[in-house]
């Protein structure tokens, strides 16, 4: 009989396993892949991190927390893990993200700079805007490495105490007084259980006639060839929202190439079914940002696919069942989660130690689809 047991082991589930293993519980993390692997939502060697918060508010003190702990991370295992490349979030002028962006800077005390297109251009001979965007600047911000943040996060885990049991699919979830997991190989118990088995949580709690709105999607990221003006040294990650679509992009690091890819859309997937590979309209898509907003980048190297766990308001789902406080979900990240895993394995932990949070959860809650 475990004290944890976490189903999932990437970027939430490594992390989680940390903490709790640091505070000497018997953990047991279960994944159906070897993390860092490629068939989560945690591959493609970078994310963006940034702290004033287009999204709402309510995710900047997790926000600050989640880049603190990355540091601390990076010292333990002597490797860099975050590289500040500073950040343009994009919109058209008066957009609410933007508006919460700045909210999140004044609430929060984070320096933010309004740039005209011009100015952008200016600063960053990249991109060209048109005159009806304007960009907030986070200087504070940059980019992830997130495999190794992966990786990172296991190994500390590991040496902590933590168990992994990986290349072994859960089969079922029995909820109660006691929580019983089933794997190919086998039947697991613990007093509590964490479920953050991203695109698979849907269907694995099922499995217990547990309900979630959740929707895995299927999207692509691409890198392009690009000169130095898209380095890392001198060009910032980006996002940009505009009408009907929402791009995100990181310069080149160490020659990688530029890395684009569409965060609105994608094709809701059948998880048990093999993905369709990157393909010719994928990179029709990624082309129409390209030429339109950054035309000096070069051709294309390779693209890749993978999942979001979308919810329908995009926000995350961090709460215990409502009938079962040993029974946590940490899901539907959709597309915008993987920054705070550090912040929400720390959570995780308090949440499982029934340890007071000093956030707010409300916003992350179940009960807001109980309407539904
Ligand atoms: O920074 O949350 C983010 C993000 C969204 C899509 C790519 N990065």
């Amino acid at each position: 009989m475990y004290d944890v047991l976490i189903i999932g082991a990437g970027s939430m589930g490594s992390a989680a396993s940390y903490f709790l293993a640091k505070e000497g519980k018997n953990v047991l993390c279960i994944d159906a892949f070897d993390p860092p692997h490629t068939e989560g939502s945690h591959h493609g060697e970078t994310r963006i991190i940034r702290y004033a918060y287009g999204e709402g508010t309510d995710y900047v003190q997790l926000a600050l927390r989640a880049g603190e702990l990355w540091r601390e991370l990076e010292q333990q295992v002597g490797k860099q893990l975050f590289i500040q490349t500073g950040m343009l979030n994009i919109a058209n002028d008066g957009a609410t993200f933007l508006q919460n962006i700045e909210r999140s800077a004044a609430m929060h005390n984070i320096a933010i700079e309004a740039l005209l297109p011009t100015d952008v251009h200016n600063r960053f001979a990249g991109i060209t805007l048109p005159n009806d965007m304007t960009a907030l600047y986070e200087a504070a911000s940059g980019v992830l490495r997130v495999e190794d943040c992966v990786s990172s996060y296991r190994q500390v885990a590991e040496a902590a105490g933590a168990t992994f049991r990986v290349n072994e699919p859960v089969v079922s979830i029995e909820t109660g007084t006691t929580q019983r997991v089933t794997t190919i190989h086998g039947t697991y118990e613990a007093a509590v259980l964490i479920v953050c088995a991203g695109a698979h949580s849907k269907q694995l709690l099922q499995t217990a006639n547990i309900h979630v709105p959740l929707t895995p999607t299927r999207k692509t990221f691409a890198w392009f060839e690009a000169s130095d003006l898209y380095d890392a040294s001198q060009f910032p990650a980006f996002l940009l929202e505009r009408d009907n679509y929402c791009y995100y992009g990181f310069p080149s690091i160490d020659g990688s190439g530029y890395k684009v890819g569409r965060h609105d859309g994608g094709q809701p997937i059948d998880v048990t079914q093999p993905m369709q590979p990157f393909n010719d309209d994928d990179l029709v898509e990624l082309e129409y940002f390209i030429t339109t907003y950054m035309p000096q980048v070069g051709a294309l190297k390779f693209g890749k696919e993978c999942k979001y766990n979308m919810t329908d308001d995009e926000h995350f789902i961090i709460d215990t069942l409502p009938d079962n406080d040993n029974v946590i979900l940490a899901t539907g990240f959709s597309g915008h989660g993987f920054k705070f895993s550090s912040a929400i394995g720390e959570l995780l932990c308090h949440l499982a130690t029934k340890q007071p949070t000093a956030y707010d959860l409300s916003r992350f809650s179940l009960a807001r689809f109980s309407h539904e």
